[in-house]
């Protein structure tokens, strides 16, 4: 397989202005009938008469014609990846007819059947798996599509647009033709057809348009719509409100199905859901289920206009429109529940998972100058670093200008195909701003580091902050120009005050430019306590020498959330890094009363918003640990993560218990903020009074999972259980607990990965069972998340387990998958890809298990474009 690159990117020769589509769905062979209108590009300088279409090789062309003149095979030459037409007129009418099979479509995109269901999946490349086409974003057409099915088995029938005709035809079939006024490229293009049912509700937009609010379930999954029809009008509402986007169709219909590769799509009009961003229940979905729900919901409804209205020119354009929802769905919960919190779920996330990323050997910017496969380039980088850069935009201009800056954007280039360059100088022109260097952030890839110090002077009073910045290498980029980084910061005297700074304000947002830059502020009379990068102005890693009281006066003192949470767990890594050492050097491990004085005083604190409260007292993951490590010691950080949660436990026994018994359980279950953090303040009280391993807590944690009156509650008493190691009991529960929910794949999904995810020891043989359970199913990416991702991602002792056993578990499931799912299959391989950051003698064994995987031949281009990148 070939990468392709960014520089050679051309207008396209050709251009389509309707694309009328005719579908006959039958089980094994479908038909699909084209009739393109089609014309020359005026704007390509490419004066070429040859017509090239994709189309995957599993096209069964039966007929193809030009301007109703059936061609013969003299005529055009089908190759595996396409058709090319020898000879066309400047415009035409292209017609095929063309036979797929989506019984056997086991990669899930393009068109697919799974539980009786129809439905497709396009971005990026998948339309060309349903016929001949130009299958790239900047060709934009009207779509009118025709759907005809057995009436009986496929009574709802969906496509983009409005639905504009119906009838009946033979053989106890019907057909409906739906029209979409809206040019849009191909990957926007769904269809849906299946004995569904639908809940309605009914928005009228600010303009005074009323949209018919559909979606679609299961019938069985009818009373769990009501949380995404809620967070689908607070979008709506927000999206008016923060950035002037109205909602531009009649209607709006959202489908949920259960086999989906992704969380979700943003096909135009018609949102295809996997059922577990859109399903919702007390009884069946935690509360980061339903917060889930809330963020994707608003996530694919603001791509109408992010994505859909203005697209991307090519795919290296991805994070134009991934970055930016990110962003702007983000802002949108953070609005809606506490910003604070929500700004360190998304931080975790980004400094474990995007970060580890940015120094692997998929390492890319968000703005990728080649790729072999774009499917593997649905990252963590180009969406949540994508999200944190357009943030810095924001961060710079300030919210007036960003807003001028956006409407800008979206009426300059509304109906076009566009680049992020596009998006920077709306930006710029908007806002009067120079982001020459800034746009550094789009084509360089790796974390930047800052390192700070600073120095007083007493005698002239000032105060002096040096920030020097560096970016390690990444493949491909061994040099690194500057960045342009906003730094936010604050500045404490000994009473743990703000000092108002030149801005006239608490917070500043320092400029640097340069590869180290000294800022002097005067005025001072004490030595201040510096509060850096306050929340998280930029996605970098900050060094600057805290003692350990700073970090305990910064938790207690510090007016922004996010850095008050910030040092709690700078605290507690230079905690666990300290003892990591002990470890490692034989020493015995001792636990200075510190921490737990810290967490005792937040503890007792209660003007604190709880969620916050929970979130300082649960230690930074191993994952996070594992991404500051040189060398990363796997059963070092396990363990000396688990003794500092047991000699919390025992520390703070008596605050544990009180504070439990604090977050009173509600009668009725509620998904908002402050219920939500009741609950996880509850449970991380309740995981660390486990650790104790007295009696008591086991029962009140056994009390918990038979009496909770939602998911949430029994999901975490069932989690804490069976992975504190009491294995009797955690096997009644899970028991219990499979009985009580087998009908529900969501929940069933949970079953899966708690099990899978469980640190004790030989889980691996247990989870080999598990995948011939019933309730496993290779064909169904949730299921392979549940049980081989939870295992491989969440589980690093056993996964890294030193015999080799993980690893070459892995890489078996990988072998299988690669031929029934590429997408997910590559996804999979990324544990084994950062073989470079363990000790020798584990990256013999993973790099021995990635080269079994290229042997093992016929790799799909996703999947040989992961391996052979880490093997390079
Ligand atoms: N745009 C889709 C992602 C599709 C990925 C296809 N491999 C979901 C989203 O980001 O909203
Ligand atoms: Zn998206």
């Amino acid at each position: 397989p070939e990468a392709i690159y960014l520089k050679d990117y051309q207008v396209p020769a050709f251009l389509i202005d309707h694309t009328e589509l005719r579908f006959e769905l039958e089980a094994s062979r479908t038909l699909v009938k084209a009739r393109l209108t089609m014309r020359c590009n005026p704007d390509s300088h490419q004066k070429t008469r040859v017509l090239e279409l994709q189309g995957d090789k599993a096209l069964r062309l039966c007929r193809v014609s030009v301007n109703d003149q059936v061609l013969n095979e003299q005529d055009y030459k089908r190759h595996d990846q396409g058709l090319e037409i020898s000879h066309v007129p400047d415009e035409f009418i292209l017609e095929t007819v063309v036979e797929i099979d989506p019984d056997q479509n086991t990669a899930l995109e393009g068109l697919y059947r799974s539980d009786g269901i129809y439905c497709t999946q396009c971005e990026a490349e998948g339309f060309r798996r349903i016929t001949f086409y130009l299958d790239r974003p900047d060709v934009m057409s009207i779509f009118s599509t025709t759907i005809e099915a057995d009436k009986t088995a496929y009574p709802v029938m969906l496509s983009n647009g409005n639905p504009v005709a119906q009838g009946e035809a033979d053989d106890g079939r019907h057909w409906i033709t739906w029209e979409d006024p809206h040019p849009k490229p191909a990957y926007l293009f769904a269809l849906v057809a299946g004995d569904l049912k639908r809940v309605e509700d009914q928005y009228t937009t600010s303009g005074g348009r009323d949209v018919a609010l559909h979606i679609y379930a299961a019938n069985k999954d009818l009373n769990k719509l009501d949380y995404a029809m809620q967070s689908l009008k607070n979008a709506m509402r927000w999206d008016e409100e923060v950035y002037g986007r109205e909602y531009d169709l009649d209607i709006f219909m959202i489908v949920a199905v259960d086999f989906f590769n992704m969380g979700a799509m943003e096909n135009k009009g018609l949102n295809v859901f996997n059922t577990s961003c859109v399903l919702a229940s007390p009884d069946t979905t935690t509360d980061l289920g339903f917060q889930r729900v809330e963020g994707v919901v608003a996530h694919e409804y603001f791509h109408n206009w992010s994505g859909n209205r203005v697209t991307c020119r090519d795919w290296f354009q991805l994070s134009l429109k991934e970055g930016f929802t990110v962003f702007r769905d983000s802002e949108f919960s953070a609005d809606l529940n506490s910003p604070t919190v929500k700004r360190v779920e998304d931080v975790t996330v980004l400094r474990t998972a995007q970060f580890a990323e940015d120094a692997g050997p998929m390492a890319h910017p968000i703005l990728p100058a080649s790729f072999i496969e774009i499917a593997n380039f649905y990252t963590m980088t180009i969406y949540e670093k994508g999200a944190e850069v357009v943030r810095m935009i924001h961060t710079l201009l300030g919210a007036d200008a960003f807003r001028q800056g956006s409407d800008l954007y979206f009426s300059r280039h509304d109906g076009q195909a566009v680049t992020t360059e596009d998006f920077v100088k709306a930006m710029e022109d908007a806002s009067g701003r120079d982001l020459t260097q800034f746009r550094n952030w789009y084509h360089q890839a790796g974390t930047p580091v800052l390192a700070v110090s600073d120095e007083f002077d007493a005698a002239s009073q000032t105060y002096r902050l040096t920030v020097a910045q560096s970016c390690p290498a990444t493949p491909g980029q061994a040099i690194k120009a500057a960045y342009h980084i906003p730094v936010a910061i604050g500045l404490l005297d000994s009473e743990g005050e703000d000092l108002v700074l030149p801005n006239g304000k608490t917070t500043q947002v320092l400029e640097l430019h340069d590869s180290e830059q000294t800022f002097e502020f005067t005025g001072i009379t004490e030595k201040p306590v510096p509060s850096l990068l306050r929340g998280f102005s930029a996605p970098v890693k900050l060094h600057y020498p805290y003692t350990r009281d700073n970090l305990t006066f910064l938790m207690s003192h510090d007016s922004d959330g996010f850095n008050r949470w910030e040092a709690a767990q700078k605290l507690a890594v230079n905690i666990l890094q300290a003892l990591i050492e002990d470890f490692q050097h034989g020493r015995e491990l001792v636990l200075d009363s510190q921490l737990g004085d810290a967490f005792k005083v937040v503890l007792a604190n209660v003007d604190l918003d709880k969620a916050m409260v929970a979130k300082v007292l649960s230690l930074p993951s191993e994952a996070y640990i594992s991404e500051l490590s040189d060398v990363i010691d796997v059963d070092a950080i396990h363990t000396v993560r688990q003794f500092v949660r047991q000699q919390l436990a025992l520390q703070l026994e008596a605050e544990f218990v009180a504070s439990y018994q604090a977050c009173t359980l509600e009668d009725i279950y509620s998904p908002d903020a402050a219920s939500i953090a009741r609950r996880s303040l509850r449970n991380v009280c309740l995981s660390y009074l486990m650790e104790t391993g007295k009696q008591d807590f086991l029962e009140l944690a056994l009390k918990q999972f038979h009496e909770a009156n939602n998911m949430t509650d029994s999901q975490a008493a069932l989690y804490i259980v069976v992975h504190s190691g009491y294995q009797k009991a955690g096997e009644v529960i899970l028991d219990q607990f499979y009985q009580r929910w087998s009908d529900e794949p969501l929940v069933v999904n949970q079953w899966l990965s708690v099990q899978a995810s469980n640190p004790q020891a030989g889980v691996l043989t247990h989870v080999e069972a598990l995948m011939n359970h019933e309730a496993f199913n290779m064909r169904n990416p949730n299921k392979v998340r549940s049980l081989i991702a939870s295992f491989c991602a969440q589980n690093p002792v056993n996964f890294h387990a030193i015999d080799g056993s993980g690893y070459r578990f892995l890489a078996d499931q990988i072998i299988v998958l690669n031929k029934l799912n590429p997408q997910i299959a590559s996804r999979l391989v990324t544990p084994l890809t950062r073989w470079k950051r363990y000790s020798a003698d584990r990256q013999g064994l993973m790099r021995k298990e990635l080269q079994r995987i290229t042997d093992s031949g016929d790799l799909s281009r996703d999947v040989f474009e992961v391996v052979s990148k880490s093997l390079a």
